[in-house]
Order: C-alpha cells, then sequence, then structure tokens
C-alpha cells in the first residue's frame, strides 16, 4: 500500500498548470471498488479513458520489468486519440525502443518542468524542438533536444500531492530528500551527482502528511540516506524534535550504505529520529565479487558494522546480488556451492532480518550492461524480454563452467534457506512460551501504574521472538507462490532458445576470426 514517488512528483507539477487536470493511476495500489477492472483484476483502461478521456497520458517508466506492460497500454491510449509520454530510468536509456512502442515523446531525467513545458507546448501549438529534455519522432527519426540542467533548488518544486492519487489506499507514503548518487556502482542505473533538499522543506512535508493524511509510516526513498551528513543529521534533528513537540509517533525506512556504521553521531541522531528500518545493499559477502561490483567496500567489516547498527536497535533488510559476473576472466572463482555456503552463512552470523537475494539484472543504462553486451553475452530480448527483469531470472551467460539454471537454483536455495515453514512454528513456540515469560511478568508492574514496562516487554517480545519469524514465513509464503508461477512460466523453454542463439553467435565469432 505505496505508490512511486517520481509519477507524483510529475503529476503535481502538472496539475499547477492553469488549464490542465491531473489525476495518477497506480495499477499496483488500484484497491478501490470504484475502480473499473479487467477480468485479470488490473484497472480496466479503456473504460478509464471512456469514463473521463484524457488528452495526454503519461508512465512511470524506471523498471525494466513493467516495460511491456506499459507499452501495451501506450498502444491502447494512442488508439484512444491520447497523447503518450513516458518518463524514468528505463525509458530514458531505451528511448528509440518507447518511441517505437507508442510513446510520442520520452521525457530524460526529472520531469517536473519538462512536464509543464510540454503540455504548454502542446496547448499552444508550439514546436517541441524548443522543449528541453525530450526525444520525440521528427519525420520518423529520433529527434533529442538540449538537455535539461539538474534540479538543485527543491523549494522551487510543489510539494508532492497525494491527492492525485485515485483508488489507492495508503500506508507506507514515499518522500524524498536526496536525488543521485555520488558513488558508481557497476550494476546501477543511478548516474546523476548528488543533490539535497533542504531537511526543513522535507519536515514540513512530513508534518503536512502526518497532520492532513494521517501518515504513520514513510519510506525515504534517496539512494542514500547519509550521502549529505550534515544534512541528514538537521533532518534527523529535526524529526526528532517534531515528534516530542507534537506527541506524535511514526516510523520510517531509509536506505543507507553498510559502512555508515563507523558514525556513531549519525546512527543516534537516526534512533532519535525514530528511523527504524534500514534498507541496505550488501550485494555479496565475497570481495571478488564486491571489486567487481565496484561497492567501494569490503566484506571483512561486514558482520562488525552489522552488528553495530542492530546494537542501535535498527530493522535491517538486507539486498543481495548473486551469481556476479566477474571481469577479469583469468582469475578463477570460487565454486557455485561455495559461494552458495558463504552467502547462507553470511546471512546467519550476521543476523540480517530480512533478505533479498536477487541474480545480477544487466539494467539499461548501466556500465555492466554495456560489458556484457560487448562480450554478446546477453540473452537476445526477443526470447528473454523486458518482463524478466526483475532478479528472479538469469539473464545473460553466466562465467564459464555455470549453467543459468544453476544459477537460478542457488538463489531459490538460499532463499529457501533464509525464509522457511519452520518460522511459523517457532513464532507459535515463541507465544507459548517467551510471551508469558516476558509480558505477563511486566504486568506485575501495573501494581505500580507502570504501564511502560508493559509496553516496553511487549515491544522486546515482538522484536525478540515474533517479528522476523512472522516476517520470515510470510517470506516462504510468497517464495512459495512464486516457484509455483514459475513452473507454469514458459521461461525455461524460452531460455533454451535464448542459450542456442547466443552459442552459435559465439561459434560465429570464433569461426570468422579464426
Ligand atoms: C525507492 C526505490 C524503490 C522502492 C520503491 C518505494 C516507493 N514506494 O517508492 C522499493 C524498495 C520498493 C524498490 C523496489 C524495486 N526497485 Co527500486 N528504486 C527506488 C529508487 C531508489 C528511488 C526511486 C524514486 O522514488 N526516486 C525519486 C523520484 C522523485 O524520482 P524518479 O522515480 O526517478 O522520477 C523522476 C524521473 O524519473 C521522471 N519521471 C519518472 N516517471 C515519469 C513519468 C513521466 C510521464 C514523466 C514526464 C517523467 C517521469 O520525473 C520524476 C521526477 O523528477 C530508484 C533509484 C533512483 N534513484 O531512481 C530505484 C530503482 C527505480 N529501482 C530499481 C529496481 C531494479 C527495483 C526492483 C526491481 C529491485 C528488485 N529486484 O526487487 C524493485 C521493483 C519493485 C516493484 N516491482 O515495484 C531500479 C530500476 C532500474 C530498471 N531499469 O529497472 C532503480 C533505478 C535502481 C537501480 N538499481 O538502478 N525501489
Ligand atoms: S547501488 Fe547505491 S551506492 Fe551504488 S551507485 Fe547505485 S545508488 Fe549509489
Amino acid at each position: 500500500m505505496t505508490t512511486s514517488l517520481g509519477p507524483i512528483c510529475v503529476a503535481t507539477s502538472a496539475s499547477k498548470l492553469d488549464l490542465w487536470d491531473v489525476e495518477v493511476v497506480d495499477e499496483n495500489n488500484c484497491k478501490s471498488r470504484f475502480c473499473p477492472k479487467d477480468p485479470k483484476g488490473r484497472p480496466n483502461h479503456k473504460k478509464l479513458q471512456q469514463d473521463r478521456p484524457a488528452d495526454v497520458v503519461g508512465f512511470y517508466g524506471s523498471l525494466s520489468s513493467t516495460i511491456p506492460r506499459l507499452f501495451e497500454l501506450a498502444g491502447l491510449y494512442k488508439k484512444m486519440g491520447a497523447k503518450t509520454v513516458a518518463g524514468g530510468k528505463h525509458v530514458e536509456n531505451k528511448q528509440e525502443e518507447a518511441l517505437s512502442h507508442g510513446i510520442d515523446v520520452v521525457v530524460a531525467g526529472e520531469g517536473e518542468h519538462t512536464i509543464r513545458d510540454l503540455l504548454l507546448a502542446w496547448q499552444n501549438g508550439a514546436p517541441l524542438d524548443s522543449v528541453s529534455g525530450i526525444a520525440f519522432l521528427k519525420d520518423g527519426q529520433m529527434f533529442g533536444t538540449a538537455p535539461r540542467p539538474l534540479i538543485t533548488d527543491f523549494d522551487q518544486l510543489p510539494y508532492p500531492d497525494f491527492s492525485l492519487l485515485q483508488y489507492a489506499r495508503m500506508k507506507f507514503y514515499p518522500i524524498g530528500r536526496i536525488r543521485g548518487c555520488n558513488m558508481n556502482c557497476e550494476f546501477c542505473s543511478v548516474k546523476d551527482r548528488t543533490r539535497c533538499a533542504s531537511p526543513q522543506r522535507v519536515m514540513n512535508q512530513i508534518a503536512y502528511l502526518v497532520e492532513n493524511r494521517k501518515a504513520r509510516q514513510f519510506f525515504e526513498v534517496s539512494d542514500h540516506f547519509a550521502a549529505d551528513r550534515d544534512s541528514a543529521l538537521e533532518f534527523c534533528r529535526l524529526v526528532a524534535s517534531y515528534k516530542k513537540r507534537k506527541r506524535v509517533r511514526f516510523t520510517m525506512t531509509v536506505q543507507t550504505r553498510l559502512n555508515d556504521a563507523r558514525d556513531p553521531e549519525l546512527l543516534q541522531a537516526m534512533k532519535e529520529a525514530g528511523i527504524n528500518n534500514l534498507a541496505i545493499g550488501f550485494e555479496s559477502p565475497i570481495d571478488e565479487e564486491l571489486k567487481d561490483m565496484r561497492k567501494g567496500y569490503l566484506s571483512k567489516d561486514m558482520i562488525r558494522w552489522t552488528d553495530i547498527l542492530h546494537s542501535y536497535g535498527f530493522f535491517i533488510h538486507g539486498m543481495f546480488i548473486f551469481g556476479y559476473p566477474k571481469r577479469d576472466k583469468t582469475s578463477s572463482r570460487i565454486p557455485l556451492k561455495d559461494r552458495v555456503k558463504r552467502f547462507r552463512d553470511f546471512l546467519l552470523k550476521a543476523k540480517i532480518d530480512t533478505a533479498q537475494v536477487i541474480l545480477t539484472v544487466p539494467l539499461p543504462g548501466t556500465d555492466l550492461r554495456e560489458r556484457l553486451d560487448k562480450e554478446g553475452r546477453i540473452y537476445p530480448l526477443e526470447d528473454i524480454g523486458w518482463e524478466y527483469y526483475d532478479g528472479q531470472f538469469p539473464l545473460f551467460e553466466p562465467d564459464d563452467g555455470i549453467s543459468p539454471e544453476e544459477l537460478q537454483q542457488s538463489v531459490t536455495k538460499i532463499m529457501g534457506g533464509f525464509y522457511r515453514f519452520r518460522n511459523l512454528i517457532k513464532m507459535i513456540f515463541n507465544m507459548i512460551i517467551h510471551f508469558p515469560r516476558m509480558v505477563f511478568l511486566a504486568s506485575l508492574s501495573i501494581v505500580t501504574f507502570r504501564v511502560t514496562y508493559i509496553v516496553g516487554a511487549f515491544q522486546k517480545w515482538k522484536r525478540r521472538y515474533f517479528r522476523n519469524n512472522l516476517m520470515r514465513f510470510g517470506g516462504y509464503l510468497i517464495l512459495k507462490s512464486w516457484l509455483k508461477k514459475f513452473k507454469e512460466d514458459k521461461f525455461l523453454i524460452l531460455l533454451q532458445e535464448a542459450k542456442r542463439k547466443i552459442r552459435r553467435s559465439k561459434e560465429k565469432f570464433k569461426t570468422v576470426s579464426s
């Protein structure tokens, strides 16, 4: 029950124009019974367009795995007479592809200013050449206008207006402080330099959402929460003081780097601000892989840093990439079986609360994709399409001696070892044994009117004995249902054809070069 921030920001900006009414529909959050649905339970776009015809339809094209659906809808809206625009990381890196699949205009980079210029140009019948930061077809050829400078003064922008989101239920509110990232991980498509909104502005936005939309859970979407340390500290102080003044509670998830564990002042400030969940890209416990990824640190301190973060009471969601292709072909790599073991051992030792291990995804616009493309290893898109780019599927020929099927099974093994049925049994056991032990005992303090002991004991019990088992049992059910779907999917058949093509083209290359 959340939504992506980008489309809300763009829609908010467009809604400030005089002659334009704007609404946002999120296919992943369309719970209301008033939303017309198709037989698959998704929004019925034909009906939506018939009921309230849109002149212009914008699409969020950041996630590669959603691209086939995006193109399907773009085609539908275009047929029904609307103009189509798309922005986001995938489409900005694959502009020609989008323009040949039903998108009239691709917006590259941040969309808040561009959408306004574009709509005004259409409204006034002005040529699109004057709108910077876009690409479109001119006489059948792609034409890109001058790039738009990055936004540096976020105070110019209106606050994201979540009331534009139709039919949705919101529980987790996304908020953004920082855009871009100064690191340069090989697999990542975030390339722009870091820019930071003022802490006060972000605080105002949170206060608005707390006071007007009863928001109590936030996801701070910056790639690296502490990229600007001073601003992070100031933001934490503002949040802590707001909570105290208004006597209000809310939780916050932030994305941060593991080596921030070296900064006790920052961790203390985050704790005092009530930041409780950290999403961290650990990526791998194997040094060779971390080096190839250009992650910026090695594995030796990882467990210690994780322990430090836990000691502050943070709940840690660890994100990992498995099967990273090596850069130096001559170096030998640890056998697959041992790599699986290293991941499993690490997850146990570091006591990561929840984990997501995905296969390597060569995302468009990344140096990794460029490298694998040069090596001719990426499976052709006509076989393994974008819909498989979600980290669950092998997408390129793995390093020598490993099959893609083995790689995929390895990830299932790691995840299967982490999310288990026995977490349910543990949970029940802990409810019978530890709940009475901890909470009932604390209840005795009621005679002294110290209810806080009970709350404290309950929190401690929930954290130590309940929450992780519940989450892991939930993860077990998700994994099981994914495996069922996977068995019914045609992926393995498509993979055979893709492998054949890659091997044939390699043989051809060998013959030509010899
Ligand atoms: C926050 C986040 C998440 C959160 C989302 C939480 C939420 N409710 O928002 C969570 C953790 C759930 C998540 C999950 C995933 N994510 Co993510 N995520 C991000 C992150 C860090 C920030 C996105 C964001 O909100 N940015 C702030 C907004 C304001 O910026 P924006 O989205 O870029 O939008 C601007 C422009 O793109 C443009 N724009 C965007 N849409 C449109 C539309 C129109 C019409 C116009 C004109 C302009 C426009 O204007 C916007 C405003 O300036 C990005 C990295 C990044 N920096 O982009 C990755 C990123 C989007 N994620 C990525 C991936 C791969 C995933 C996962 C698939 C990972 C996985 N394997 O599980 C999952 C997919 C989940 C799903 N199916 O939805 C990739 C996508 C790359 C790709 N080509 O697919 C990114 C780019 C990171 C990366 N590794 O490179 N993610
Ligand atoms: S993975 Fe994270 S740290 Fe690395 S470049 Fe991307 S956003 Fe920055």
